[in-house]
């Protein structure tokens, strides 16, 4: 069953932050739909909690240097 979480970004300072984030999590495998939004500060995720764990997913996005705050 697919999970769907909206993360808070910190560290986005122009739009194409927000692609390179959507690139990088759309190209995980388990990752279903990825969008990411500078004016909100924000991603969101689809994904299969089966294939690849959310904690997993913020690392990806620690590790291109953005800070994640917090999901709901
Ligand atoms: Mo814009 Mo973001 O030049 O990593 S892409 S600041």
């Amino acid at each position: 069953k697919l999970a769907q979480k909206t993360l808070n970004i910190d560290g986005m300072t122009c739009a194409n932050c927000a692609l390179k984030i959507e690139s990088t999590l759309g190209g995980l495998s388990g990752v279903e739909k990825a969008s990411a939004s500078y004016g909100s500060g924000t991603a969101t995720v689809v994904y299969d909690p089966e294939i690849i764990s959310l904690s997993k997913i913020i690392e990806e996005i620690e590790k291109l240097d953005y800070h994640v705050i917090d999901g709901q």
